[in-house]
């Protein structure tokens, strides 16, 4: 098979929901066969999270504990200082991950909060991790900026379908998403964007959701899969739970539209038995966020990962060198 024959940006949403509706064992056998062309089956990425700006945010998503219009009990912290975020950092990197992701609760940042985050990045890439950020909507100047201070990806979720989208979120629009996601593309930042399912939207909204990621004009290099983390005062909370085999078939389908990106089983899976994460990275999962915190909800223990990677015999990817794209698995 040669490289790249199978990276498609046309796909219709019939063919789309006919991989959702193939037999469990036929879509997760194709879905393994195509991770296998670009991929390790072993090799799985370790991403730490940390919240560097906490709560207190105007937009009104209806999953966040982070939205200022619901009471969740949530305690905002302003902007962290740029020492203890290095400090993180580097407890990240000496347990094994290669990658850090700053999350900030912002609609969309200041110039100013950005000279901050500026300096959070140059910081934390000198420790030799690849450097995320997360913080809302950007201007084109904006991500100019990031990318020059040597930001390697940045992550904004469309997180459904934009049918759905109005159901969940009224404060922003798809249409800006999208915008921001070209200026991320346009500044030479990878993207990182995938979204949240178990919110009450449909299959279709499912396939939607992978159908607009998989066709933008490029892939964008990491997808983010979440399962709804329900959190108490939000108003998600008390939805009935997805069937977590559909969870192994969004993951399954995001692996055969986007061959090369890293599929991340995301949020949830403080909530997922080893058996089920088992099936998600056999679908071709091969990213986690590793730590014992995600933005502000709990995450598994650092230990439990490193015996659940045991029993499946999976590998946490290393860096080779700093400056160097390359990665290996030990
Ligand atoms: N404010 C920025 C934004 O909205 O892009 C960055 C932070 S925001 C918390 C990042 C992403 O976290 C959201 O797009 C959503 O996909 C995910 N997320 C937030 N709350 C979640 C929850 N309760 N369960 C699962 N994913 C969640
Ligand atoms: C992503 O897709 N998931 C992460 C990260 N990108 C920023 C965030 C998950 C947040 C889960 C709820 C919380 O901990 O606040
Ligand atoms: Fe704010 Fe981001 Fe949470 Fe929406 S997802 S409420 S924009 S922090």
């Amino acid at each position: 098979m040669h490289v790249a024959a199978d990276l498609r940006h046309d796909w219709r949403r019939e063919e789309v929901l006919a991989l959702f509706a193939l037999s469990f064992n036929e879509l997760l056998f194709r879905a393994q066969a195509v991770h296998r062309r670009y991929f390790a089956p072993e090799a799985v990425q370790l991403s730490t999270l940390i919240s560097v700006k906490t709560g207190a945010c105007p937009e009104d998503c209806a999953y966040c504990p982070q939205s200022a219009r619901y009471h969740t009990g949530l305690k905002a912290e302003p902007l962290m200082d740029v020492a203890s975020v290095k400090r993180a950092a580097a407890a990240a990197r000496d347990n094994g991950a290669t990658r850090f992701c700053m999350g900030a609760a912002w609609r969309a940042p200041r110039d100013r909060d950005l000279d901050h985050v500026v300096e959070m990045v140059r910081e934390v890439r000198a420790l030799g991790l690849e450097t995320c950020v997360t913080a809302g909507m950007l201007q084109a100047h904006q991500a100019q900026r990031l990318a020059q201070a040597g930001l390697d990806y940045y992550n904004h979720n469309l997180d459904t379908s934009e049918a759905y989208y109005p159901e969940i979120i009224t404060t922003h629009r798809y249409r800006d998403r999208l915008d921001t996601l070209n200026h991320v593309r346009q500044a030479g930042i990878k993207v990182c964007c995938g979204g949240i399912v178990g919110m009450g939207e449909s299959r279709g909204d499912r396939a939607e959701l992978l159908r607009t990621l998989a066709n933008l004009p490029e892939h964008p290099e990491s997808v983010p899969v979440n399962n709804l983390v329900q959190v108490d005062g939000t108003p998600l909370k008390g939805l009935p739970a997805l069937d977590p085999l559909e969870f192994v078939r969004t993951l399954a389908v995001a692996r055969l539209l986007m061959p090369r990106s890293y599929v991340r089983l995301s949020a949830g899976r403080s909530e997922m038995s080893d058996e089920l994460q088992a099936l998600c990275f056999f679908a071709g999962a091969n990213s986690i966020f590793y730590g014992e915190k995600l933005l502000t909800t709990g995450n598994p223990q650092n230990e439990k990962d490193r015996a659940l990677f045991a029993r499946l015999g999976l590998k946490p990817e290393v860096r080779v060198a700093a400056e160097s794209q390359i990665t290996a698995c030990v």
